[in-house]
Order: structure tokens, then C-alpha cells, then sequence
């Protein structure tokens, strides 16, 4: 197989774009696309102050060196969650951000949750009935509360994470299945900040691949951390990762496409009756100041504070 530009033996074959390339056209295709999507869906403005949520793995670093080489700055945020029991997935995630960040001479913020609230993620999953031994849900909880607290103090515009096609189609397809209505609303490549407690939210890889990540990152030697979470394992998103991969090998181009179609259709309106709703449904947390949806204080300032 060869590259399309310059004949050179390529690396990597894109079925669904019918594009062979060799490294060098690859490693300049990729931020040429994200350049691409981030104008055609206004994600980033050039005063914009961005800041990168990174874990370790190859998306979010990819995101930050892509951004890097298209010129465009932006700070990282790494929340260290803890989770250390068995394999050391947080040490050694921190330490690989750590060198990416230091050896590219690119600024950092860390949150070590266990030394800002005295307790892990799976400390805090443990006191709730729900969470014992699943902490993702109050991860994700915590997560987001850490995210849009910095981005707010320390003024940033807009959090950039890296959310790649096969994430995105795999929560649309969970959603989906169980329309969840409430969610398909609030799911998007720019999610805007529709409360003062809230920052604007872009995902500018939502349209490559897993795969097209991990060649990039590969090819470019990206230091990243290769294993997943350890409470990633056996959770639903991968089993639908694995039904979308079977589909995508049956047609190529299904998953994006699959995606595509949801966003002309939330174009045309179809969530505009759910999104107002919501709206009007948001309340103010007198503690924290981010968003809930009953009076009183979040989940979140309940659940840590308590
Ligand atoms: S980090 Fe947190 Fe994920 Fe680990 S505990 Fe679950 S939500 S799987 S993206
Ligand atoms: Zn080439
Ligand atoms: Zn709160």
C-alpha cells in the first residue's frame, strides 16, 4: 500500500476515508482535520483561554500535542483520583502527564483529590450504598465538579477534553438505547455554558477514531499510559465499543456517521423542548455555586462536604 500524496509506503489505511498515508502525510493530516473541525464547529476562538483535561492516555495527550503543533496554546488539568489499589493506574498516569508537561515546558495544574477533600474516589463510592465498589458515577461526579471549579478560578474560557469518535458514539449509543432523553440533550462536540457556575465545554478529536488516535500517538512517541482504568473493566461503554466495532467492520464509516446523523438531527431541533426544560429546571448550589437540579446544596457538596 502506498501514501496518496507522495507514494512513499504508507502506514496506516483509513477505509472509511479511502486514504492510505505514510508517516510524515500522517502525522500532518491529523492536525490538519482537528484545525478543520474546530473552525467548522466553532469550538476555539483565538483569545480563548483553554485548558486541556488530561488523564495519561494516548486521546488527552494527543489533544495537547496536536494543539501544541497547530500553535494553539492551552494548559492541562490533571485530577490525581487515587486510584492506586492493585495497580498504580493514578501514580504512574501523573507521573507520564508530569513528563509530557515538564519536558515540553507546558504548564499544569494537578488536583490530588485525596490530599484536597481527606478521602480517594473509591473512599468517597464506599460511603454511598450505590457506589460501593463502582465509584464511576461518583468519579464522574467529582470530575466534573474539580473541572469546572479550576476553569472558573483560574479563568479559563473553555475545557477541551479528549473525547475520540469511539467515546462519543458508545455514550450515544447507551443513551440511545435507553433514550434517555435528558442526556442525548446534553451530548455535543461544544457543549455551551448555560449557568454561571459551568465552563463552556469542547471536544475537537470527537470525530477520529480510537485506532487514528493510537497511530498518531505512536508515531509521533507520545509517552502515554496504555492500561485503562481498573474500574473501566467490564463496564457497559466497552461492551458497546466492541458492538460498534462489529458494525463499523461490516460498513465502514458507521460509527461517524451514526454520530453525524444525531448532530443534524439535534440541529433541526429535536432536543430544543428537553433543553429548555432543563434550563428552567437549574438551581444554584448556595455553597459551590455550580448547577443543581434540586433546590438546595449539589450532590456533589453533599456527598463530600457531608
Ligand atoms: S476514571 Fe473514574 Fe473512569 Fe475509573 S473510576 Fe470509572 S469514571 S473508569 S473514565
Ligand atoms: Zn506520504
Ligand atoms: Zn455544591
Amino acid at each position: 500500500m502506498k501514501c496518496r500524496k507522495c507514494g512513499e509506503k504508507a502506514v496506516i489505511n483509513l477505509r472509511q476515508h479511502r486514504l492510505a498515508l505514510c508517516k510524515v502525510h500522517y502525522l500532518e493530516w491529523i492536525p490538519r482535520q482537528v484545525d478543520r473541525f474546530i473552525h467548522k464547529y466553532g469550538m476555539l476562538s483565538q483569545q480563548d483561554r483553554i485548558l486541556i483535561a488530561v488523564s495519561g492516555g494516548k486521546d488527552s495527550l494527543a489533544l495537547w500535542d496536536i494543539l501544541s503543533t497547530l500553535g494553539i496554546l492551552a494548559d492541562g488539568l490533571y485530577i490525581d483520583l487515587g486510584i492506586d489499589e492493585g495497580v498504580l493506574y493514578s501514580h504512574i498516569s501523573r507521573q507520564t502527564i508530569e513528563i509530557f508537561a515538564d519536558t515540553r515546558k507546558l504548564h499544569l495544574h494537578i488536583v490530588d483529590v485525596k490530599q484536597e477533600f481527606g478521602q480517594t474516589i473509591s473512599q468517597m463510592a464506599n460511603k454511598t450504598s450505590r457506589g460501593k465498589g463502582k465509584p464511576c458515577a461518583v468519579c464522574g461526579l467529582v470530575k466534573r465538579h474539580i473541572m469546572n471549579r479550576v476553569a472558573r478560578e483560574k479563568g479559563y474560557d473553555v475545557l477541551a477534553t479528549g473525547h475520540n469518535l469511539d467515546d462519543e458514539a458508545a455514550v450515544l449509543f447507551g443513551n440511545t438505547l435507553n433514550w434517555e432523553l435528558d442526556y442525548l440533550a446534553r451530548q455535543g462536540p461544544v457543549l455551551e455554558a448555560n449557568h454561571p457556575g459551568l465552563i463552556r465545554k469542547v471536544k475537537p478529536l470527537f470525530r477520529l477514531s480510537e485506532r487514528e488516535l493510537a497511530a498518531y500517538a505512536i508515531l509521533k512517541q507520545i509517552r502515554y499510559i496504555y492500561d485503562e482504568c481498573p474500574h473501566a473493566i467490564g463496564s457497559k461503554a466497552i461492551t458497546y465499543k466492541e458492538q460498534l466495532n462489529y458494525l463499523e467492520e461490516q460498513r465502514p464509516g458507521a460509527k461517524l456517521n451514526f454520530y453525524l446523523s444525531f448532530l443534524k438531527a439535534k440541529k433541526k431541533g429535536l432536543f430544543n423542548a428537553i433543553d429548555q426544560e432543563q434550563m428552567e429546571k437549574l438551581n444554584t448550589c448556595p455553597n459551590c455555586g455550580q448547577p443543581t437540579t434540586a433546590p438546595g446544596e449539589c450532590t456533589f457538596c453533599r456527598m463530600v462536604l457531608s
